[in-house]
């Protein structure tokens, strides 16, 4: 079996002198390679489907900086937008033109959305979404589906995937008894589990919250018909429905999952894409309820940088440049290539390719995949021997088998062969 991949000197040295100063050595505990071993490289440039290390090793990306990298790193829209805006200031505290401008874009892209606030990243826009929904709707429940992340929101870190799942803490430590007993969990694409808790708790709760395609255990899709069934249940017992869109929003299609699948709910949460790789989300729907938050109404929600012309500029320019190209139809296409060769490359072996648009998952195990308990059947040892030779062989995929990976329009037809040519060793050493 190959030994983990071992980075560059420089990376190495790096690593040491962010340990004594990070926690864990990193900022975001995903990418301390904790699921897979072996220790992080460092990056500090980046162009394209193309990262490059410190040491000057370049790796085909399939991360894209967890979604955000859409039209691939450094697309050359983005950095023309925010170079021009930083020079007439980067902040400002005050209302700027492009806050507008970015609401009226998000709301003409997600018809669900009436209106809409910024905020500086997924995590805040979840946070902010369950207090507006508990605000509304003057209940404290909330109902979240096994798996499903939905950042570092102290009532949502139960039975978390992401990070949490990978480093086998889903109910992290810090977290009140008391305020973990208001989240009921259940199993995703088990609607009996969900209408069992809508029989024994629906007056109490404000809101179901749920990735419509869950992307943060691997990746796994709604069952014909579920995603219905939730709304369905949501409005017969006055709970609100909240799609987290974080990763899935803009880039499934203009208007995220919930334009595929033909589902309106009452909030989405938004960011990654929408900020270009600059700090950012949002959360926005119904206007009867959004019109609840301060200054009109009493769910106070702030911040500093919220709506940042940077942030805005970067989003903005890399929504238009997905119009312009009509990048969603791209993505499919390089998407549906992948997934070909992918199939053809696993047929009897013990593994599953799950896809849809520019969003997959090979999961080590015999598959289908339908909820958390399926994908944690996984082999994880043996995503972590084809981790790291797929770094020996210059290909970054997430380091965890509980990640989803990301194509951009910056991976050519060319690239994907090159990879689909390099897969068969490094699924041989499995
Ligand atoms: P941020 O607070 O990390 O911007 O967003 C949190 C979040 C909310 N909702 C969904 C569906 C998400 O996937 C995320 C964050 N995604 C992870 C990747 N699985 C971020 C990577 C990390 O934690 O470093």
């Amino acid at each position: 079996m190959s030994s983990p991949y071992h980075a560059g000197p420089i990376s190495e040295a790096l690593w040491q002198r962010a340990l004594s100063r990070i926690p864990g050595g990193v900022n975001s505990p995903v990418r301390a390679f904790r699921g897979v071993g072996g220790e992080p490289f460092f990056v500090n440039k980046a162009k394209g489907c193309t990262i490059t290390d410190v040491d000057g090793r370049e790796y085909i990306d399939f991360v894209g900086t967890w979604g955000p990298a859409i039209l691939g790193h450094a697309p050359q829209v983005v950095i023309e937008a925010v170079t021009e805006t930083a020079k007439h200031g980067t902040s400002f505290g005050i209302p700027n033109p492009l806050e507008v401008e970015m609401a009226e874009t998000i709301c003409r892209l997600v018809p669900s959305v009436q209106k809409v606030r910024m905020t500086n990243s997924g995590t805040e826009a979840v946070m902010s979404a369950i207090r507006l929904a508990r605000g509304f709707t003057g209940r404290d429940r909330i109902v979240k589906f096994e798996g499903c992340y939905h950042g570092h929101v102290d009532s949502l870190l139960v039975k978390a995937g992401s990070g949490a799942l990978t480093l086998g803490q889903p109910d992290s430590a810090g977290i009140p008894a008391s305020l973990a007993a208001l989240t009921t969990t259940v199993p995703f694409n088990d609607l009996e589990a969900l209408k069992a808790v809508f029989r024994d708790q629906g007056p109490e709760i404000a809101c179901v919250i749920l990735e419509p395609v869950p992307a943060n255990a691997g990746l796994y899709l709604p069952e014909p018909g579920y995603l219905n069934a939730i709304r369905q249940l949501c409005t017969e017992h006055g709970s609100l429905l909240v799609f987290d869109e974080v990763m899935t929003g803009f880039r499934l299609a203009p208007g995220g999952a919930q334009e595929i699948f033909g589902i309106t709910p009452d909030l989405t949460t938004m960011g990654k894409v929408i900020g270009g790789g600059l700090p950012v989300g949002a959360f926005g729907g119904r206007a009867d309820i959004m019109d609840h938050l301060a200054p009109l109404g009493p769910v106070y929600q702030a911040g500093t940088l919220s709506g940042n012309p940077l942030a805005l500029a970067a989003g903005l320019a890399q929504l238009k440049e997905m119009e312009r190209i009509n990048g969603w139809a791209h993505l499919e296409f390089l998407g549906a290539q992948m997934e070909e060769s992918m199939r053809a490359l696993i047929k009897g072996k013990p593994l599953t390719f799950q896809r849809i648009g520019s969003m997959f998952c090979l999961y080590f195990t015999e598959g289908p995949v339908r909820n958390l308990a399926d994908a944690k059947q996984s082999d994880t040892a043996a995503f972590a021997r084809y981790f790291h030779a797929a770094l020996e062989n210059g290909i970054y995929f997430a380091p965890s088998q509980y990640e989803a990976g990301f194509l951009s329009t910056a991976h050519s037809p060319e690239v994907l062969e090159r990879v689909a040519k390099a897969l068969p060793r490094l699924l041989q050493i499995i």
